[in-house]
């Protein structure tokens, strides 16, 4: 039986999950929580290795079954060694993306039939599923500029335009889908702003 809950942050590439992080593990604690922080693809030794082998820029092409079904093996291994036990232990769960993503890019990004990554879902992961997702938004161009001031991009910041409006939309179709569980931040603004609305949102959770 779960006690803590399971909180995701999902987005396009370089919409601040990561930046944001930290701010909403800080809004929890101050509140007397304890709360991990985690990611995806990643979040144990065995599943970070699985994340080099997904982002790294590889000699010969990847086929989308293989890297849908490494999205969900990376996954497998996280909830097992880290999501559920710290949930069963009732730590909250706070994790940069998750399962909307294998949605949002093999799904909308790749295109895969959504029936197969629904499989996926119930089958890897029964119910473990995020009470929260925060959906931060923003015009692609935004979060491609933020990720190119970065550094050097890997295997998926290498798509073309094209392929992130259609992660993009199928995020959003999700959040129209399901408002009570998804919530979209807007993105685009100051780091300030952002981190107002996500704290709106947090407070009403609490
Ligand atoms: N993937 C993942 C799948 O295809 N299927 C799946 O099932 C899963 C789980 C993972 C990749 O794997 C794919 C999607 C991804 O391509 P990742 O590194 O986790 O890669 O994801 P990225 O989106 O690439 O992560 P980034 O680190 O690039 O983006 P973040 O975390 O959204 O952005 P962040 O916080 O690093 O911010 C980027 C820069 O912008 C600044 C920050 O300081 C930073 O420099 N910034 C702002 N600047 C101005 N205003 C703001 N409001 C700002 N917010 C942040």
């Amino acid at each position: 039986m779960k006690k803590g809950k399971f909180i995701t942050l999902e987005g396009g590439e370089g919409v601040g999950k990561s930046t944001n992080l930290s701010f909403i593990k800080q809004l929890l604690e101050e509140q007397g929580l304890t709360v991990i922080t985690t990611r995806e693809p990643g979040g144990t030794v065995f599943a970070e290795n699985i994340r080099q082998l997904l982002l790294q820029n590889q000699q010969e092409v990847v086929s989308e079954t293989t890297e849908l079904l490494l999205m969900f093996a990376a996954r497998a291994q996280h909830i097992e060694q880290v999501i559920k036990p710290a949930l069963l232990q009732g730590s909250w769960v706070l994790c940069d993306r998750f399962t909307d993503s294998t949605f949002a890019y093999q799904g909308g990004g790749r295109g895969m039939d959504t029936r197969v990554i629904e499989w996926l879902e119930e089958n890897v992961q029964a119910d473990i599923k995020p009470e929260l997702t925060l959906l931060l938004d923003a015009p692609i161009a935004i979060g491609m500029d933020r990720a190119n001031k970065r550094g050097e991009l890997d295997r998926f910041e290498l798509e073309k335009n094209e392929f992130f409006e259609k992660v993009r939309a199928t995020f959003l179709l999700r959040a129209a889908n399901n408002p009570r569980v998804i919530k979209t931040i807007n993105a685009a603004q100051t780091l300030d702003k952002v981190q107002a609305e996500i704290a709106t949102v947090i407070k009403a959770v609490l």
